[in-house]
């Protein structure tokens, strides 16, 4: 057989040089991005938008599967993607130049189109990073290729002589590679300059002092059981869910919160420091994600500092629906577009609804929603929770579906009471004997009553409980297991305060939270 080895190096010449095609578009989109809006540029527009479209399981199964990780992994997907893509219009530039081009701007408007859809995006010049980098992509295409191009049709009159130069290809190939690697470089020392600014604005927050402080956190609430979460979660560790592809970074001089909508007497426009000279409360609240699969650890608590949101919102003049107010949800909405939908009786009935400044005594950590975020004990996240929070809107369920609504989830959304076993380990092989089985059980708000411990199909048993710190927060328990030798399975429930025992029925985290027991298999030796 002869292999035709000057085609096969032409057709990697070709991939290579629709990759780095591709690479210049990137590049050059992520210098203008930095001009425009970091969040403007195609890779994150087209993975933000392809979260926005993501159906709620598929969703589900990523942060399932990924976790936190699931926007790294998104966006090497795409960047794979795109290569691949890159390298095929390259291919297909050796036969037709002028729409391989075509095909590298096509992409370009398609990642415009993105950037323009996602709901952060409120001004027409966010197309302009893809739009640019999808131009420039092909000139540099249908510059590259063509000697490449003309070596196939030799023999047609007017064009090249075969024999193209190698070192030009090399050294042009090379040059369009090294000046997108500087113009994105560029691009990514302006946007973390930008940032910079957000890291001096939250290093320079003092937060004062709370007018009514938390309680401590007595001994006896915080048992030592090795394996046990602690009591209170510590920041790093705090779990984090949320769409943000690049976490906002917004300065607290920036920052307004405007308080509006039905029922609002009075508006609201509140700088920072105007909410830092309120009196603060500091509260320890449990919260809970509602893509938590039973057993899971999207579950954490944190000691928050922040404003009572009953009190500035009976200050604009808000009454909740008990009252005659005529607003029933409460639509919070983020820098980043994000809009989650609260019961306006939840939030006015006495609990403790905050806008939180600070988290375990620190300004709240960007992740978790810096400057300003909303904590409600009792509802899931998704429903209450919003970080970077910009704007409140009084409206009603009736009349407007929040993101995650629109996306098949419960408008109503109470956390269901669960408890979960940390130690053991599942397969875990302890020595048989006394094992200490222990975990945390929540059902924030109504408070944890009784924990109950079974072992394979035995009866079950009472599992001693840590005190209670607030029914707000997580309560721990424990358990002196008499392990004999073999493979058992531990299995956990809870009942809370209003007597009802969780049920052993499992269902899916969608439409509104997983229900079911936690158990864990183990064999003891
Ligand atoms: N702006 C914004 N706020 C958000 C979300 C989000 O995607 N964007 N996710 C919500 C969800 S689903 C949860 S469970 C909590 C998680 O808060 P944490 O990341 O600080 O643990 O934030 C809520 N607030
Ligand atoms: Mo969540």
């Amino acid at each position: 057989m002869n292999i035709d080895t000057a085609a096969v190096g032409r057709r990697a010449r070709a991939s290579l040089v629709g990759i780095v095609s591709g690479y210049a578009a990137l590049a050059l989109a992520e210098l203008v991005a930095a001009l425009v809006r970091p969040e403007s540029g195609p890779v994150i527009a087209v993975g933000g938008a392809a979260v926005d479209r993501t159906p709620a399981g598929v969703k589900d199964w990523a942060i399932r599967t990924f976790g936190t990780s699931d926007k790294l992994v998104l966006q090497a997907g795409i960047l794979v993607v795109m290569a691949c893509l890159a390298a095929g219009l390259g291919l297909l530039a050796l036969r037709m130049r002028r729409t391989a081009a075509a095909g590298v701007l096509a992409f370009g408007v398609i990642g415009a189109a993105a950037a323009l859809s996602r709901p952060d995006s409120d001004a027409y010049t966010d197309a302009l990073p893809s739009l640019l980098g999808g131009l420039a992509g092909a000139v540099v295409l249908h510059t590259l290729i063509g000697p490449l191009a003309a070596h196939r049709t030799a023999d047609r009159p007017g064009s090249r002589p075969d024999g193209w130069d190698r070192r030009r290809f090399l050294l042009a190939t090379g040059g369009v590679a090294v000046a997108s690697t500087g113009a994105g470089a560029l691009g990514r020392a302006l946007t973390s300059a930008g940032a910079g600014d957000a890291v001096a604005s939250r290093a320079a927050v003092v937060l004062p002092r709370p007018a009514s402080p938390a309680a401590d956190v007595v001994p006896g609430a915080a048992p030592r059981v090795p394996g046990l979460s602690p009591f209170v979660t510590p920041n790093r560790d705090f779990y984090r869910v949320d769409t943000a592809l690049v976490v906002p970074k917004p300065t607290t001089d920036g920052w307004r919160l405007r308080v509006h909508g039905r029922g609002v007497r009075r508006e609201l426009n509140l700088t920072f420091d105007a909410l830092l000279s309120r009196p603060l409360v500091e509260r320890d609240i449990t919260l809970t994600c509602v893509s938590n699969e039973v057993g899971g650890p999207y579950v954490g608590t944190a000691r928050w500092l922040g404003v009572p949101l009953a009190e500035l919102l009976a200050e604009a003049g808000v009454r909740p629906p008990s009252r005659g107010g005529p607003a029933d949800q409460l639509v919070a909405r983020s820098v980043d577009g994000m809009t989650l939908g609260t019961p306006v009786e939840d939030v006015m009935d006495g609990r403790d609804a905050l806008l939180a400044v600070g988290m375990n005594g620190e300004p709240l950590p960007f992740d978790h929603g810096f400057p300003v975020r909303m904590v409600v004990p009792g509802l899931y996240g998704y429903v209450s929770a919003c970080k970077w929070i910009e704007e409140i809107e009084l409206t009603t369920f009736a009349a407007y579906d929040p993101y995650w609504v629109k996306r098949k989830w419960a408008r109503r959304a109470p956390i269901k009471t669960q408890a979960r076993i940390d130690t053991p380990k599942p397969f875990a092989r302890p020595a048989a004997g006394t094992v200490v089985v222990a975990g945390v059980a929540w059902a924030q708000h109504r408070g944890i009553d009784r924990v109950e411990i079974r072992v394979d199909d035995g009866p079950w048993r009472p599992a001693e409980l840590a005190a209670e710190h607030t029914r707000d927060t997580w309560r721990q328990w424990s358990y002196r297991w008499q392990a004999t030798p073999g493979t058992h399975t531990l299995t956990v429930r809870a009942t809370d305060r209003t007597g009802e025992t969780q049920t052993e029925r499992r269902t899916r985290t969608i439409p509104d939270g997983a229900s079911g027991w936690h158990s864990v298999v183990v064999t003891a030796g």
